[in-house]
């Protein structure tokens, strides 16, 4: 209120001591008034509410997010036996988001890029664990031919790009990509995620103005797990909710329960309708909880384990589509199966990372330079 007010008020005082009438000037409060009532007026997707899928739909989400719960926990356990080097960061507690997500879009022609979070977002997308797994043991079968592990995957194939390093990067270079699905009119839409820490960089706020703008085919995701490395969303961000971050671009944002993977789809077809119509960008923000470490290094001394607990055993995804599973019909056994058949894939994928070889040493000179500078 008292910020409103002060903003006004300078705003007046410049023009006033340059002598200038503003030809929009209006007494303080209804000028703001006015401004308010634009922003709180603006159109948005049609609200959200939890994706009406059937059985089979239920069970393809559960067996995604299983798929990813298991990769990752084998991950952190070949991390702890050496066979996996640099950085490591888990995706366990967020599976809903990229499989929620990712299953609403058309990967023929839709685009997705993240940060270094990644694991889970490449075998949502279908990518095959094996090659997933192999390019964490840095083997020549890996995705990025064993060289840039689990920071640095990428597949043009199913236009996944990238496993990004720097935080907040993969935003700007999201625009690009939608930029291309614009210029070249192939009625793609680019999915760009980044985290609450993410959210907090200068780069995304650039990336926000030239994507409404330009009414870019982007939808922007923050995963907000509540921490940037060990520094909570609370500690770190002047506004905490984040679904409230594009709204001085004219951005509409929605805030999302991303620990429902039915609520997660629900929200992303609507925000993809919204931008497929070609009314520009949309800001997703997915609440969800991130239960490792920060990375594979993290001892996690910023929270408490009743903290980790609590969420577990109140919000887990995967439970929680497991008790809408039986529900709707679904026998214990069914689901059963369906974690052996996974555990069954991740095991093969180790398996497979372990024994496949690493890159020839030549390879050490090849991908570093497209071409001559
Ligand atoms: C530009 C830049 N600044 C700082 C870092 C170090 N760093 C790596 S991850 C991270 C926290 C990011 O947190 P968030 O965006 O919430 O993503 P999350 O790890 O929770 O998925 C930081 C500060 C970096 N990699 N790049
Ligand atoms: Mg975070």
């Amino acid at each position: 209120m008292c910020g409103a007010r002060r903003h006004v008020n300078l705003g007046e005082g410049d023009l006033a001591a340059k002598g200038q009438k503003s030809a929009t000037a209006k007494p303080a409060k209804a000028a703001a008034k006015a401004q308010g009532a634009v922003l709180s007026n603006r159109e948005k997707p049609e609200a959200h509410g939890r994706y009406p899928a059937d059985l089979a739909t239920m069970e393809a989400f559960y067996r995604e997010m299983l798929l990813i719960r298991r990769f990752e926990e084998k991950a952190g356990q070949l991390y702890g036996l050496g066979l996996i080097g640099g950085f490591c960061h888990l995706y366990i507690g967020q599976e809903a988001v990229a499989v929620g997500l990712q299953s609403a879009l058309d990967p023929k022609r839709d685009s997705v890029i993240t940060g270094y979070r990644d694991h889970g977002h490449m075998l949502a997308y279908g990518i095959d664990p094996n090659v997933i797994m192999a390019e964490l043991t840095g083997r020549a079968a890996g995705i990025s031919r064993g060289k840039g592990g689990s920071m640095h995957m990428f597949s043009v194939e199913h236009k996944f790009y990238g496993g990004h390093g720097i935080v907040g990067a993969q935003v700007a270079l999201g625009n690009g990509l939608a930029f291309a699905h614009k210029y070249r009119d192939d009625g793609g839409v680019c999915l760009a995620y980044f985290g609450d820490g993410a959210a907090n960089q200068g780069q995304v706020y650039e990336s926000f103005n030239m994507a409404e703008l330009w009414k870019l085919p982007i939808v922007f995701v923050i995963e907000n797990n509540q921490y940037a490395m060990g520094t909570s969303v609370n500690r770190a961000s002047a506004e905490d909710q984040l679904y409230r971050r594009g709204e001085s671009f004219r951005i509409p944002g929605v805030q999302v329960n991303g620990m429902d993977v039915l609520e997660v789809r629900d929200a992303a077809e609507k925000a993809l309708a919204w931008v497929r119509s070609g009314k520009g960008p949309v800001l997703l923000e997915l609440k969800t909880y991130r239960y490792r470490g920060h990375s594979m290094s993290d001892p996690a001394k910023y929270r408490s384990r009743e903290e980790v607990q609590a969420v577990r055993e109140k919000s887990d995804p995967i439970e929680g589509l497991k008790a809408d599973l039986l529900k709707a019909g679904a026998s214990e056994d069914a689901l059963k199966a369906i974690d052996q058949e996974i555990r069954k894939i991740v095991s093969v994928a180790a398996d497979f990372a372990e024994s496949a070889p690493e890159p020839d040493l030549p390879e050490l000179y090849t991908d570093v330079l497209v071409e001559n500078y």
